[in-house]
C-alpha cells in the first residue's frame, strides 16, 4: 500500500472584473438651438442625423436623455468636449456623466 498522499490539486481562478460603465447624459436648457444640439451629437457621438434628432427631442421634452455608455475616461472626455463645443459658441449646453446601476 502506498503512503504517498496525493497533493490536493488547487486552481487559482483569475476573475477579471469588467470596468464600470458610465452614461453620458444630455441636459435640456432653454437657450441652445436645437440644430446646434443635433450637430454636436453627430460630431461628438457619431450619431446619424435621425438618431441625434431623437435624442435632442427626448432631452428637450423630458429634461435629459442618455446619449451613450462608455468606460469612465471615454465618457468624461466626450462629455467635456461636447459641453465645451457649446460653451465656445456661448451656449449653456451641458453633458454630464453618471455611473450605470
Ligand atoms: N430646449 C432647447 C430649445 O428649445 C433645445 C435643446 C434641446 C437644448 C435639448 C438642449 O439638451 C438640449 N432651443
Amino acid at each position: 500500500m502506498s503512503e504517498v498522499a496525493n497533493k490536493p490539486r488547487t486552481r487559482v481562478q483569475v476573475k477579471t472584473e469588467r470596468p464600470r460603465l458610465y452614461k453620458v447624459l444630455l441636459l435640456n436648457d432653454d437657450y441652445t438651438p436645437r440644430e446646434f444640439v443635433v450637430a454636436v451629437l453627430m460630431g461628438e457621438f457619431r450619431m446619424s442625423e435621425d438618431q441625434a434628432h431623437r435624442v435632442m427631442i427626448t432631452a428637450h421634452r423630458r429634461g435629459l436623455c442618455v446619449v451613450a455608455v462608455f468606460t469612465k475616461e471615454v465618457a468624461e472626455t466626450k462629455a467635456t468636449r461636447a459641453t465645451e463645443a457649446g460653451r465656445s459658441k456661448g451656449y449653456p449646453l451641458q453633458f454630464t456623466i453618471e455611473p450605470e446601476q
